[in-house]
């Protein structure tokens, strides 16, 4: 039987959507909270985390229950991140997913809420005992993806993003910053997912590793890209916001086409690596709908 990709990303898209619903159909006092954690968390995402959770669980031959919860656990932490860059105090945006930010539905005090209860839902997700994975494997992930977000990862990237606006980077530095507050989650769904199943060798999450690092800045470069080239509409956010927030880009600092030619770099090693990997064919889906994506 051939592999039908097309209905992969279709089925996983459809089961990540689901378990969303399903894990944020909460019983509580606080309706409007609830309300406005659904509303930034089930608006049309990408999901390219989540289903780079569930392609590279397909490696180690992981369970697919477990993969999806990782998954959503992950989705969900992607959603708190942008309702909280999205507050006036942060990127200030109006626009997410084509739609109304949080804030503009909720308020401000609602929004960083919601985001904050996102946030503890990770991991009330990554502990549960949904979870048939041996808990050294669970410890390892909550590890993995705590260790993205914080003060290692993506508030770090952030922080350095914020205290940085208005300056020109040095094209290392903006690398370090995006590693960090893009790329280090993109590496932790990659890892995660893997780190889930049986078939797991050291070897091989060294080179998913590896991978994992070159997807994650090709994501931050094309993500620099399309903001300069794609209108508002297309993006479903508003563009051109890096130059008008006088933030330093791949293309602030390289130039549009020098920025294309790295992305078209990366993207072909990245292709060639995971081409070297057996069962593989849905991370190479996913490397290229990150390079030839335009929202
Ligand atoms: C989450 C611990 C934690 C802290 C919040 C605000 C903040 C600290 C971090 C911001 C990180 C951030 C928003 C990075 C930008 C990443 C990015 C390019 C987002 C767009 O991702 P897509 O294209 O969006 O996958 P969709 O809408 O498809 O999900």
């Amino acid at each position: 039987m051939t592999f039908n990709i097309k209905s992969w990303h279709n089925d996983s898209l459809e089961k990540i959507e689901t378990s969303i619903n399903n894990n944020l159909n909460i019983k509580s006092e606080c309706t409007t909270l609830i309300n406005a954690m659904r509303y930034s968390s089930l608006n049309g995402g990408k999901r390219i985390r989540p289903l780079f959770t569930i392609a590279s669980a397909n490696l180690s031959q992981a369970k697919e229950t477990d993969a999806l919860l990782i998954a959503t656990a992950i989705e969900l932490i992607h959603c708190f991140s942008l309702i909280h860059d999205d507050l006036p105090i942060m990127d200030n945006d109006s626009l997410r997913r084509g739609q109304p930010t949080n804030h503009i539905v909720y308020g401000d005090a609602v929004a960083l809420l919601a985001g904050d209860a996102l946030h503890t839902i990770c991991f009330e997700l990554l502990s549960s005992s949904d979870l048939q994975i041996p808990p050294e494997k669970q410890i390892k992930i909550i590890a993995l993806i705590s260790n993205a977000i914080g003060v290692h990862g993506m508030v770090c990237g952030q922080t350095i993003d914020w205290l940085s606006t208005g300056e020109t980077l040095k094209l290392q530095n903006l690398e370090q910053m995006h590693k960090l507050k893009t790329g280090a989650l993109i590496r932790a769904s990659i890892l995660a997912g893997y780190l889930s199943g049986t078939h797991y060798s050291h070897q091989q999450y060294d080179r998913l590793d590896n991978i994992s690092q070159k997807i994650g800045l090709l994501f931050q470069i094309v993500d620099d890209i399309i903001d300069a080239t794609e209108d508002s509409q297309t993006l479903g956010k508003t563009a051109n916001k890096d130059a008008e927030q006088n933030k330093s880009t791949y293309v602030t600092l390289l130039g549009l086409a020098k920025a294309q030619e790295y992305a078209k770099k990366l993207h072909k090693e990245s292709i060639d690596l995971i081409a070297n990997e057996i069962n593989s064919e849905a991370l190479t889906y996913l490397a290229n709908q990150i390079y030839y994506r335009n929202n």
